[in-house]
């Protein structure tokens, strides 16, 4: 198809309540929506990279410039509209995987649409719904946690995952369990622990959690393989894991039993599916993180959760959950079995509520032939 024109929309939403982690709590969430329009089609996509490099060193900052500067010039004049190996294409331009994978989905919706196929049929997705979870942010006390998990258990979600940080950890979790014994709970803790420190988190070895979330550095897949060695709980990595090469690498050094996939930071829907396939080979389960999407980035998430090897609930809420109003006219909604429906409609299935949209956009960029 011929691009007529790209317009990456930088954008800024008011979380319903403060996210607290490891690396900082934030109250509102920058993203950038990118549009693609092309013969009388329009893709949209959603650039995951955050306004701090506290989970990644791509900020909202970099990913504007990275677009701006190299991969959106290139994507006009070469005028390729299919999503297929788009990394292969950009592999000259190193890193910046969520900016990359942002242009990748609007790519995807693009060819949805031009098909009118949805997106879960596109990668191969088998349910029509996909169970969830919530992770929950780092609270003022153990207390206000389990005050935090009764609130989101009683509108129905049957997984939780807790932020946990030095000092907060295995007391946070330990207080759950206690309210909850047999709540399907697991913790992440951002990387803030060392080989040393994480001796700290062995007493959550005791608590049946389904899996702990990247306890250690995510340039560091060796010593998380020395670590899994010390529990008998599974490790599950999510910010070490930026290509289906690491997750190779990590399998084989035995560094995790699980993995997280978010399309955002391995850059892109092509490259979850590789590490999807790599693990249902291997019989490693996987599920879908979150990044605290739009109902852009819900509705992509939730077609790559329906295929087959997304065995864990993944942190895919309900969009109250996050925003009082989205900018997609769909508004994702948990059913009362902590299932959410996977859209339906050509390409990513949700329509974009453009009036929403200017409303939170920060600064825009026009480009074209
Ligand atoms: O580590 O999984 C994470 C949000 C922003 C950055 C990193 C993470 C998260 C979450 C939120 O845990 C998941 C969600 O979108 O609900
Ligand atoms: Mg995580």
């Amino acid at each position: 198809m011929k691009i007529d024109q790209i317009t990456i929309h930088y954008i800024r939403m008011d979380l319903q309540s403060p996210f607290a982690t490891s690396f900082g709590s934030i109250q509102t969430r920058d993203c950038i929506v990118i549009e693609i329009n092309a013969e009388g089609l329009t893709g949209w996509g959603e650039c995951v990279a955050d306004f701090d490099p506290g989970y990644s060193s791509e900020t909202s900052g970099t990913s504007w410039l990275m677009l701006k500067e190299f991969l959106l010039p290139p994507l006009l004049s070469n005028d390729v509209t299919d999503p297929s190996n788009l990394q292969g294409r950009l592999a000259h331009i190193k890193g910046h995987l969520m900016a990359k994978a942002g242009i990748e989905m609007a790519l995807w919706d693009l060819q949805g649409k031009a098909q009118g196929r949805s997106l879960s049929e596109l990668l191969g997705g088998t349910s029509s719904s996909v169970e969830v979870g919530v992770s929950v942010g780092i609270q003022h006390s153990a207390s206000e946690l389990v005050e935090a998990v009764e609130d989101y258990l009683a509108l129905g979600y049957r997984r939780i995952k807790i932020k946990i940080k030095p000092g907060r950890d295995v007391n946070d979790t330990q207080a759950v369990r206690q309210a909850f014994p047999g709540l399907r709970l697991q913790v992440d803790a951002n990387s803030a622990y060392t080989l040393e420190t994480a001796n700290a988190l062995l007493p959550l070895d005791d608590l049946e959690l389904l899996l702990i979330e990247q306890p250690l550095a995510e340039d560091d897949l060796w010593d998380h393989s020395h670590l899994q060695k010390r529990f008998r709980t599974a490790l599950c990595l999510d910010e070490s894991i930026i290509s289906p090469r690491h997750a190779r690498q990590a399998l084989e050094m035995g560094s995790c039993r699980v993995i997280n996939i978010k399309s955002g930071r391995v850059g892109g829907l092509e490259n979850s599916l590789k590490i999807h396939d790599l693990c249902l080979a291997k019989n490693i389960p996987v599920w879908c993180g979150g990044m605290l999407e739009t109902g852009v980035g819900r509705a992509a998430n939730l077609a790559l959760a329906s295929l087959p090897n997304f065995k864990y609930p993944g942190d895919i809420s309900a969009t109250e959950r996050y925003y009082a109003r989205d900018i997609t006219n769909e508004i994702f909604s948990l059913n009362s079995d902590s299932t959410i429906n996977v859209p339906k409609g050509p390409g990513l299935g949700v329509s974009i509520n453009l009036g929403e949209l200017e409303r939170v956009t920060l600064k825009k960029l026009v480009v074209n032939q």
